[in-house]
């Protein structure tokens, strides 16, 4: 069973739940992308947040557990921007929460959907989470009334309204830059691919393997699901994967072979910083 926690000095009561909605939500916010502030200066704007960026609600029983997966190189500006960012929202949401970032080791070709991968198995290692998210560095919310919670039956894309989109889909199974799913249906999907090496096409597989698994797709109103991106050039060591298309025709033979069940890397080190868990990865090179 959770650890629930005392009510009132002395009581020994157990905590009352959290109010839903959050009393403290504000709706719209507006969000800053010039010159982030440091680390430290960042924790000391969320005191409550605990070594491996772990935060629960002081004074009521939360109601979610949600893990904050973010697949991760060498984008430190926007590391700041989204843990400045984050970090208040998600504690107006008063939900317990842990933000982990999986940061591929070297210099070879990006794979985001392994890394996704590797992220959900090492957050399930610390704590049942109820509803992983799947986050993009690059990207944050701009209404705390999207609320960082899991459908009880279906994965979630939750950024249908990105700035860079003109506040819309791109196209309709669009499934890119932050979803989320709960530990079970991760698991009836067989998680994610693990093959697309650089970019481009994962988040298409992902949004198909979520079909093939016989579920759906469901997503916040477009009004809710605002998202503003941090503008930037591609990443050396993502380049546009050229078997992308190759590797979409394939889904509906592979998904079942290749995804959780087929996920192999090295755990090189993990680390509790103040405000997330660095965790850094070998996922081996493209074969
Ligand atoms: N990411 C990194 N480092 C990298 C590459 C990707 O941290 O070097 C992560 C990061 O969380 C990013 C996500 O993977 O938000 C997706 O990266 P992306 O480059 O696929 O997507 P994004 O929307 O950029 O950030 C699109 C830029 C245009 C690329 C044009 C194709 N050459
Ligand atoms: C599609 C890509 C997706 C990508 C989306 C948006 O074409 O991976 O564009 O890209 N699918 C394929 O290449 C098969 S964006 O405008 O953000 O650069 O997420």
């Amino acid at each position: 069973p959770r650890n629930i926690g005392t009510g009132p000095p002395g009581t020994g009561l157990p905590l009352r739940e959290c109010q839903f909605p959050s009393p403290l939500l504000v709706g719209p916010v507006y969000v800053h992308l010039s010159s982030p502030l440091t680390l430290d200066q960042i924790r000391k704007r969320n005191p409550l947040v605990t070594p491996g960026g772990r935060y629960r609600p002081p004074d009521c029983e939360p109601r979610h557990h949600t893990a904050i997966v973010v697949p991760y190189r060498n984008r430190q500006s926007h590391l700041r921007t989204l843990l400045y960012h984050l970090h208040p929202f998600l504690q107006r949401q008063q939900i317990h929460y842990s933000i982990y970032v999986i940061q591929q080791w070297g210099n070879n070709t990006f794979n985001r959907a392994k890394l996704l991968n590797v992220g959900v198995r090492e957050a399930l290692r610390d704590d049942d989470w109820s509803c992983i998210f799947l986050h993009d560095v690059d990207l944050l919310p701009e209404n705390d009334h999207n609320t960082y919670t899991c459908h009880k039956e279906f994965p979630t894309h939750m950024s249908v309204a990105m700035d860079k989109f003109r506040y819309r889909l791109p196209y309709p199974q669009y499934f890119g830059g932050v979803s989320a799913v709960t530990p079970d249906q991760y698991m009836k999907m067989n998680g994610f691919p693990n093959q697309y090496w650089g970019w481009g096409g994962e988040d298409d597989d992902i949004a198909y393997r979520v079909l093939l698994s016989g579920m759906k797709i469901v997503r916040p109103p477009v009004n809710i699901g605002h998202y503003k991106m941090i503008k930037h050039k591609g990443d050396r060591g993502n380049e546009k994967n050229p078997r992308r298309f190759d590797l979409l025709k394939r889904t509906r033979l592979s998904w079942r072979s290749d995804g959780f069940n087929s996920l192999t890397y090295e755990l090189l080190s993990k680390q509790l910083e103040p405000l997330y868990t660095n965790i850094t990865v070998d996922i081996n090179d493209e074969p």
